[in-house]
């Protein structure tokens, strides 16, 4: 047997994709939607005060095209918390208009492939802070999710961690090169959700999405081992942008 590698676990993370039902949208009065957006607010004011506390964050993206109409990324320390956010969020009157259209349960996940040997990741604040991350409020979104190969002669899980390690170190290096232009989040999913992983970038310019998904194509990572799902890409909403958007 190889050897397993060794992982981290942060934040448990919860995408919650939606649909807007317009038609009962647009045909709901004035009063009732203003007091569904009033509600609303109170409770992105609730995220907020969890991300400012430290316990927490969420992300709050519209989403381009027909698989859904927005999404929320919530992070917390337990399945529990996250459980309880999508049933408040179903409690609200606004939820109402609502359809879900897809969500993604996982964890944020860092592996020991570029590890430094001899020192305790756990003492170091870096660490710790890419394991429970502030998202960032960049303009653009971008979730998928992924496998990594168990077909012939491409099995991932039968490589011994040497060449594991070795590919990862250069998959790291092609990504050091987005360093500031592309912010990832790799969750851990398997038990969890149909995937092994979900890949959350986020970017000021969605263009920079493309070209790094498009680099690692090529490495032979992701080239012989990346199997992937749907792809999901939105731009940043705010309790603002929401309300002009639902006008
Ligand atoms: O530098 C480090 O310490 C981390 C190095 C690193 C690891 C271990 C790293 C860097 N990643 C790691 C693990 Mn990644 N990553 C993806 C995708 O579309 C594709 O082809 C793949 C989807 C992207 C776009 C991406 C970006 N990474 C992983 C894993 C877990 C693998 C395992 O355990 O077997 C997956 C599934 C995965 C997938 N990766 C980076 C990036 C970027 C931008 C970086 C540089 C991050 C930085 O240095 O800040």
């Amino acid at each position: 047997m190889s050897e397993a590698a060794q992982t981290l676990e942060g934040w448990y993370a919860l995408h919650d994709f939606r649909t807007i039902n317009w038609t009962a949208w647009k045909q709901a009065d004035v009063s009732l939607r203003n007091s569904a957006l009033d509600e609303l607010h109170t409770l992105f004011k609730e995220w907020k005060d969890v991300e400012d506390a430290g316990t927490g964050s969420t992300a709050f993206y519209s989403i381009v095209g027909q698989k859904a109409d927005f999404v929320f990324m919530h992070l917390r320390d337990t399945l529990e918390e996250l459980n309880a956010l999508e049933v408040a969020f179903n409690k609200t009157t606004f939820a109402q208009f609502t359809i879900p259209a897809h969500s993604y349960v996982s964890v944020v996940e860092l592996s020991n492939y570029m590890a430094q040997p001899g020192t305790d990741p756990l003492q170091n604040p870096e660490i710790i802070a890419r394991l429970k991350p502030i998202l960032p409020k960049w303009n653009h979104i971008c979730f998928y999710p992924m496998n990594k190969r168990r077909e012939g002669n491409d099995n991932w899980y039968m490589l011994s961690m040497d060449e594991r390690r070795a590919m990862m170190r250069s998959h790291g290096m092609i990504g050091r090169q987005y360093a500031g232009k592309v912010k990832q989040i790799i969750t851990g999913s398997v038990g969890f959700d149909n995937w092994e992983w979900g890949v959350t970038l986020f970017a000021e310019d969605a263009l920079q999405f493309k070209k790094l998904v498009y680099e690692m194509r090529f490495d032979e990572v992701s080239a012989r081992f990346g199997d992937f799902g749907e792809f999901f890409v939105g731009n940043l909403l705010d309790g603002g942008k929401f309300a002009a958007m639902l006008q």
